[in-house]
């Protein structure tokens, strides 16, 4: 690649080594894995980073609970990182870990500057800390004065000398870099919610520790051997230590990042601390920044805990790595959060992959075999189906923005558009009955046109689906690479004259699988027939349905749970001496406003729980379908605490 050649940095988060890869971390790094693919079609010199992020007093902690070295263990859980991309056949460059003798002289070199330009000083921290997110929270900030507004574990009170990084000097040119560069960070609302935090007020942030040993030590200059640097410090300098930053600096021409690709989560470390650090290391700031949306399982987020945390290489096995990919890709908008469904992903395959895509084809090489041995011309094409080539140029001429947007589902929307255009010309046009009309040079262009159609799809495909659409293109006697992306997609010239080769079914139809994580797959068939052992038809008796106490209840105060964006917190009058504390989880359907004075049907023998470090004492009936969420009341008012039954 020349060295004038345009540039594409192309990142993942650092993945931390306190929990093994799942869907979660699949997804960001195959959205990244997929715009690297597309950048080396489409000719740019791409360098793909991928890696972990293993200090921190969450690792130092993790560690101990095993009883291994912070290091040992960071080996262990990095190692399953990079095999199970290895396995995906993710294609990075570069596996970067913070561990890495490399990283550490780049962060300490990074210190260095940033002291030098006078924007680190020495101070005091007091605050509260949440060891499970690495972070500081203002009084204000936590939910109940204790609990992490994003976790809801509960924070400790730390007070310790600390080197301070000054954030808030960067607040009005972090503003200025918002609004002079649009797409900085996408999708655009995500933006919003970023300037207006910044437009808040932003405080200097801690950036060292010296709580605990697990990290990066301060530069040898500084002599204070008892502080390391705080871990996203450590953690962000990795997108330019990995181009050997602070040392052999050759690779930083691919600086500054084309995309740095993230989860909504650690939105803003990216799109404020990161681009602060920068401003004061005088590097330019990254192109974009896209934060993806959270994956749940069918509704509920996942965890170990709760055993729902799905195993990408499990579902891969399952359902095929590449189809897992498309599944992935197609099925939410990005920045939008998805429930992973294996109906939805069953259904992905059979019908957008097999129906629309693979049956073309099969059609295509029934045909072609029937009425020309095989032989396929674009000869004529033009001549017949000229609006239906324009159509499909249109759709394939809208792709490359949708992709470079992150606008991931809309560009697969897109890309189905010509597989649709192929399939209908095939039931209008009837080249079987063109066949018996004479017609035959028609079904033959017909023919060249299918496959046409086929081979842009498969180019612009590839990226998500390489080895399929590799196969689809052997089929059609020709390779995917940067030239066939300039024949066929940049130029949209057609295909040359070839032989079609026979394809076994590329998506054979698939039907549900048991998926788990493998240690707790036992326990879960177990839990299952159990189950259905006790009830082996799912009737109960009237005394199991009477163990369920309901009551009819009254609304009288609902207010939304600060941080939240699911939770509501209702008082609920139930006819008992002091109304009940209801958290529920129907913010997303109402309006607190709405529900005051509203009746309601409440559970009022659950055991209470805390949701958030609140109290729940009660749960309140409802129904929900794709159609959203709809409380069930009483169809007339009844008083409160009237039994249902
Ligand atoms: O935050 N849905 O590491 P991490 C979608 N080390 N994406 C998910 C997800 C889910 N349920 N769970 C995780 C860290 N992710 C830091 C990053 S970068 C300088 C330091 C993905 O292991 C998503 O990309 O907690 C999220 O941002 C990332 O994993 C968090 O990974």
């Amino acid at each position: 690649m020349s060295d004038n050649c345009e540039k594409a940095y192309i990142t993942t988060p650092i993945y931390y080594v306190n929990d093994i890869p799942h869907i979660g971390h699949a997804y960001t790094t195959i959205i990244a894995d997929t715009l690297a693919i597309y950048s080396r079609m489409a000719g740019l010199d791409t360098f793909f980073l991928t890696g972990t992020d293993e200090h921190g007093q969450k690792i130092e902690e993790a560690a101990k609970k095993r009883g291994k070295t912070p290091k040992e263990y960071a080996d262990e859980i990095s190692s399953k990182f990079k095999e199970l991309w290895d396995e995906f056949d993710i294609t990075y460059d570069k596996y970067i870990r913070t561990t890495d003798q490399e990283h550490k002289i780049g962060v300490q070199k990074a210190f260095e500057k940033m002291l030098e330009k006078g924007d680190i000083y020495k101070g005091t921290y007091e605050g509260h800390y949440c060891i499970s997110c690495e972070t500081f929270f203002t009084q204000t900030q936590l939910v109940d004065s204790e609990f992490c507004p994003e976790c809801g574990k509960p924070t400790s009170v730390v007070q310790e000398e600390s080197y301070f990084f000054k954030l808030s000097k960067y607040q009005d040119k972090l503003l200025e870099w918002y609004k002079s560069e649009d797409k900085a960070i996408l999708p655009k609302t995500k933006k919003n919610e970023v300037m207006r935090f910044v437009e808040d007020g932003l405080d200097d942030l801690s950036i060292t520790r010296t709580s605990f040993d697990w990290g990066v030590k301060l530069p040898d200059s500084v002599n204070d051997p008892k502080h390391v640097i705080y871990v996203w410090l450590d953690a962000l300098m990795n997108y330019v230590t990995a181009l050997g930053y602070g040392k052999d600096e050759k690779l930083m021409d691919y600086w500054p990042a084309r995309v740095h690709l993230i989860g909504k989560d650690i939105l803003r470390f990216h799109a404020i601390f990161w681009p602060a650090f920068l401003m004061s290391l005088e590097l330019p700031l990254p192109k974009h920044i896209a934060a993806h949306g959270w994956w749940t399982r069918d509704g509920e987020k996942m965890s170990k805990s709760k055993g729902n945390v799905i195993n990408p290489k499990e579902v891969a096995d399952a359902y095929g790595l590449e189809n897992f990919r498309y599944f992935m890709l197609r099925e939410v908008p990005f920045g939008g959060d998805g429930d992973f469904s294996q109906k939805a992903l069953i259904d992905r395959i059979n019908s957008d992959l097999g129906n629309d895509l693979g049956n073309l084809l099969n059609r295509l090489i029934g045909m072609s075999g029937k009425y020309s041995e095989g032989v396929v011309s674009s000869e004529n094409v033009d001549k017949y189906y000229s609006k239906e080539l324009k159509e499909v140029e249109e759709s394939i001429s809208k792709l490359e923005p949708l992709l470079f947007d992150m606008q991931l589902h809309r560009y697969l929307e897109e890309l189905w558009r010509p597989l649709s255009i192929a399939n209908k010309a095939i039931d209008n046009y009837q080249p079987w009955n063109l066949m018996k009309e004479g017609k035959e040079e028609e079904a033959l262009a017909l023919n060249g046109l299918i496959a046409n159609i086929l081979a842009k799809v498969a180019v612009m495909l590839h990226p998500v689906m390489p080895k399929t659409t590799q196969k689809i293109a052997d089929a059609l006697g020709f390779i995917i690479n940067n030239n066939s992306y300039v024949k066929l997609i940049k130029n949209y010239e057609l295909l040359d004259k070839f032989t079609i080769k026979k394809t076994p079914p590329l998506f054979p139809r698939v039907e549900e699988q048991l998926l788990n994580e493998p240690e707790q797959k036992e326990n879960r068939v177990q839990k299952a027939k159990n189950d259905k052992k006790e009830s082996s038809t799912g009737v109960i008796t009237i005394d199991e349905f009477f163990k369920t106490e309901l009551k009819i209840g009254t609304i009288i105060e609902a207010q939304e749970v600060p941080k939240s964006k699911k939770l509501l917190k209702l008082q609920v009058d139930i006819g008992e001496d002091r109304p009940r504390q209801v958290i529920a989880g129907i913010k997303e359907w109402y309006a607190p406003e709405d529900l005051v004075d509203t009746q309601v049907c409440v559970v009022a023998n659950l055991k209470p729980a805390k949701l958030m470090g609140m109290l729940s004492e009660g749960m309140l009936l409802a129904a929900k379908d794709e159609n959203g969420l709809s409380l069930i009341r009483p169809e007339k008012p009844k008083s409160v605490g009237t039994k249902i039954s």
